[in-house]
């Protein structure tokens, strides 16, 4: 406790009272922040919880898009295995994040995603399809095949092209919050990134210029224990990410980012104080990256895996959320394995599809960056085809020159 002084230093950032004790600010409160839930392991309701009450259609919905990302994952993390695509980082263990923050935005909402939330695209509308013909990087790729696998974007759908640049798109984000203040819309600006993306600078001076330019932008951190083989004990010495708000002057709340229910019910809450204080939040997710860190890494080699094991059975996102519906009576063994049947069959056939499409034609490489190419790109050009003539074998057949 601090023996305080009634006379105040009129300092230029206010009033600071003054006390005539040596006493630092602790580095950490004796208890940890804790972790808001709705629904316990077992996907019972916990009594006197307080939460946003969704709707048979939106919690149907919410079940059946973290089953369809869950499938869409399993089939093509196995396409990678069997070659067909170059790479690909699946979202397991992250679906309710993914899904159920989607689902408390309204479409206007400008999403700034980092690369595992595909989730929140499925929400809006992005087809199999589409998600699809990404990962073969196809004529109808929206970014004409420039980019890796998983790295989507759509502009109809309000989300940015994923940069594989960790947290670069967090400043993005706040930039585009404050032109939603400046328009006067009713939208915020929504930033999605991990534990690992807190470490870079982009992190620390989003949060700042978003507190000091009010800015109507929600800062989503899925804390999943992991950047890539970095557990977070080697990240920060914090109570994690959500204490982080406060020192730049931002209202935070953690949450279990395996129950959807928490999850809807404080994005929603966010949002709306969000726009209607003209203000940033922070939510810090708790939860576990269930899968690899992406096709190039196995994570057996830093993690048991009993551990992985266990966040996949007792902490299951999508068995915790069924166990609600169905106990709601929206929800049967039916209506989920004749939605399995019928996803993996549509998955499979976009997979097919997008796999035959044709590659976007060569010249796509060197276009839509200038109007008028500057001469090191033309001379890289004349290079590439010129390589490709001298050596035709080493070149995929399938890429239109
Ligand atoms: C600026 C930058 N540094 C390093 C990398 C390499 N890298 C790619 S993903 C990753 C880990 C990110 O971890 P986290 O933000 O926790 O997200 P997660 O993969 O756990 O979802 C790193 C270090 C990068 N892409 N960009
Ligand atoms: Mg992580």
């Amino acid at each position: 406790m601090w023996t305080l002084n009634v006379q105040v230093m009129d300092f230029p950032g206010g009033k600071v009272a003054f006390t005539p004790e040596i006493q630092f600010i602790s580095e950490s409160d004796k208890e940890r922040v804790p972790c808001y839930r709705v629904l316990d392991d077992n996907g019972q309701l916990i009594t006197n919880s307080q939460f946003v009450q969704v709707s048979e259609e939106v919690a149907v919905k919410i079940y059946s898009d973290m089953v369809t990302l869950q499938i869409m994952d399993n089939i093509f993390y196995e396409a990678q295995r069997q070659g067909r695509l170059s790479f690909y980082a699946t979202a397991i263990g992250e679906e309710a994040i993914n899904i159920a923050s989607a689902a408390a935005l309204t479409p206007q909402d400008v999403i700034f995603p980092q690369y595992r939330e595909p989730g929140v695209l499925l929400w809006r509308g992005f087809t199999l399809q589409e998600f699809a013909n990404q990962c073969f990087g196809n004529k109808s790729d929206y970014g004409k095949g420039r980019q890796m696998p998983v790295h989507y974007g759509s502009n109809k759908l309000n989300y940015f092209t994923v940069s594989a640049t960790i947290a670069t798109q967090l400043p993005n984000a706040v930039g585009a919050a404050y032109s939603l203040k400046m328009d006067k819309k009713d939208a915020c600006a929504v930033t999605y990134f991990g534990d690992g993306g807190t470490s870079e600078g982009d992190f620390h001076a989003a949060l700042n210029i978003a507190a000091v330019m009010e800015a109507p932008v929600l800062f989503i951190c899925r804390n999943n224990g992991w950047a890539i083989s970095t557990p977070t004990s080697d990240q920060f010495r914090s109570d994690g990410v959500v204490v982080k708000g406060r020192a730049y002057g931002i209202r935070s709340i953690r949450v279990d980012g395996n129950d959807a229910l928490a999850m809807y019910s404080a994005v929603h809450t966010a949002r709306e104080m969000a726009i209607r204080e003209q203000r940033p939040i922070l939510i810090e997710a708790l939860t576990y990256r269930v899968g690899h860190h992406s096709t190039s890494d196995d994570s057996t080699r830093y993690r048991s895996a009993g551990e992985i094991e266990w966040w996949n059975k007792a902490r299951n996102p999508l068995s915790r959320f069924r166990t609600w519906i169905e106990s709601n009576g929206w929800w049967s063994d039916k209506t989920e394995s004749d939605l399995r049947s019928r996803i993996k069959k549509e998955m499979l056939e976009a997979l097919r599809v997008a796999e035959k499409t044709e590659k976007p034609n060569l010249q796509n490489m060197f276009s839509d960056v200038y109007d008028v190419p500057p001469s090191n790109l033309r001379e890289q050009e004349l290079l590439v085809r010129q390589t490709i003539n001298s050596h035709p074998q080493d070149y995929p057949s399938d890429v239109p020159l």
